[in-house]
This record gives C-alpha cells, structure tokens and sequence, in this order.
C-alpha cells in the first residue's frame, strides 16, 4: 500500500510526499506532533499538519534564518532563540565563536524531546554549555527581559496555533526593548506568493517597532511553493552597514550560505517589494 501525506496550502493546492512509515505521532498541550520516515528526504517532522522540516535539506531554512542576522551584527555575544524547538536555529548560531550565551526559550517541551530522540544531528545543539534552554512562553520570557540581547531569532510556526501572538506588533516592541540599543532581529515571514495579508501585516507592525525592517529570501524546497521570506529588523545597523561578510567563509559546514547569498538575499522581486 502506498502512503502519501499532504500538507494543503490554504485548501487549494498542497505539497504531497510519499511516506514509508510513521514513527512518532502525538499531542502536546499546544499541537499535534508527527514524525514521518519519507521515502526521499529522510525524517520530516510535521506540526498541526504543517511541515517544519525534512532531515534531507532543513539546512536551507536554518541556515538563513541564523547567519544573516548573524553576519549583519558586528558583535554577537547574547542570542536569543524563540520557538525553533528542533534546535536547528540554535546548532547555527552556535557555530559562532563570539557568542557566550544563546538563550532558547520554547514553548513545548514535546518538540525537544523527540527532536532529540528522532533528528539528533539538528539537536546537536542541546548538548552545547553555551546553550541555555528554557520551556516557557517565548512571549511572556521577552516582557521580562529588558536591554539583554544582541540578536534575537524568532523562530515560529505559522501564524494560526501557538504561535499567533508573535505576530503583532506589541510583540515586536517587545522584542526591540529586549535588544541592545544596537541590536537587531530575524523572523520566518512565510512566502510572498501565498501569505501577502500576513506579510503586509506583520511587516507594517515590525514597521511600528523597527526604525530599519527589510525582507529577504532563500529557497526552502518543503515549504509553500519553495520560496520562503525573513524579516530582518534592527535598531542601527543595515544589513550592508557592518557585516561580518569575511567570517562568513569560517562557519562550519554551511550548504547553502555564503558570501554570495549574504550580498544578494535582500534582493526582491517586485511584487515581493510592493507588499512592503
Ligand atoms: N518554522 C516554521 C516555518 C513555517 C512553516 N510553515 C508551513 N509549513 N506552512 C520551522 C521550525 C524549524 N526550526
């Protein structure tokens, strides 16, 4: 018998990928956690029905979302991770030698344990000193932490679920009263060709809380229609102002960024740009 899952893109088209068996499927208070053996990717890990990763090529999505806030600060010593349960953000931020502490504060704990049990080599991080984990509300950690950080990576599910409330614009000034007075921050802002309401949104709010916000993309191949957006907002730095392009080349095992990427992922096509 052949087995196929769908993830539906708004009930009107989807991404279908041949399954050879399930291996964890459970629920936590917050979601529905399922953990498949495909047939081409290797593991994948779905949450609510929606596809968070494949063990075959979640290196595009992690690496993007780490290294360019990353490269665009001169110095990150304190990183602060929300969400990003799996700790694929965390094993990349980790990779740079400056930072002394990476802060992960995630909500259910359901993800990091079978992250750990199922995709060791993305939870590598988990084991590191420098890391600091902590299962609670991202959203509630950052009312309570003021001037602390240097870069923050908010890496959420989709705007439907638990991660709802980091999408709004008390949140996002929330997040810049947690920065340093030059820090800056990086979030998944989902695809330009889909999601132009959510997009339109969230940029205006960051707008609201961010004297500089920018979009940029990459390639992430498990994701509605591949093309997949970040925000970057920031207190002072642009990402060309400062960046740390030189280190980029001495990051351990990158296989999608590079100097390259960094020059050129701000770059947007024009229906991309009007929803800014
Ligand atoms: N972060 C989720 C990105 C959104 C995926 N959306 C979707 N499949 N509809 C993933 C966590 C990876 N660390």
């Amino acid at each position: 018998m052949d087995l196929w899952f769908t993830e539906l893109y708004e009930n009107a088209s989807g991404y279908t990928i041949k399954i050879k068996e399930t291996l964890y499927s459970g629920k936590s208070k917050y979601q529905q956690l399922d953990i498949l053996q495909t047939e081409q990717l290797g593991k994948m890990m779905v949450l609510d029905g929606l596809i968070m990763l494949t063990e075959a090529n979640e290196f595009s999505y992690h690496e993007m979302i780490a290294h360019v806030p990353m490269t665009a600060h001169p110095n990150p010593e304190r990183v602060l991770i929300i969400g990003g349960g799996d700790g694929g953000t965390a094993r990349e931020v980790l990779k740079h030698n400056c930072v002394k502490e990476c802060v992960m504060v995630e909500i259910d704990e359901l993800v990091i344990e079978k992250s750990k049990e199922f995709f060791p080599q993305i939870a590598s991080a988990f084991d590191n000193t420098k890391l600091n984990l902590l299962v609670q509300d991202g959203f509630k950690y950052i009312e309570d932490n003021k001037n602390a950080f240097d870069v923050v990576i908010i890496d959420s599910t989709d705007p439907i679920g638990p991660a709802e409330p980091l999408f709004s614009e008390h949140f996002y000034k929330n997040v810049n009263a947690c920065l340093k007075s030059d820090g800056l921050m990086s979030a998944q802002s989902e695809s330009p060709y889909l999601y132009n309401e959510i997009i339109r949104q969230m940029y205006t709010d960051m707008g609201k809380a961010f004297p500089i916000v920018k979009m940029y993309t990459g390639y992430v191949p498990f994701y509605p229609t591949g093309m997949w957006s970040f925000a970057f907002a920031s207190k002072k730095y642009h990402p060309y102002s400062k960046p740390r392009i030189d280190m980029i080349d001495k990051i351990d095992n990158l296989q999608y960024f590079n100097k390259e990427i960094y020059c050129t992922c701000f770059a947007l096509p024009n229906f991309a740009r009007k929803l800014l």
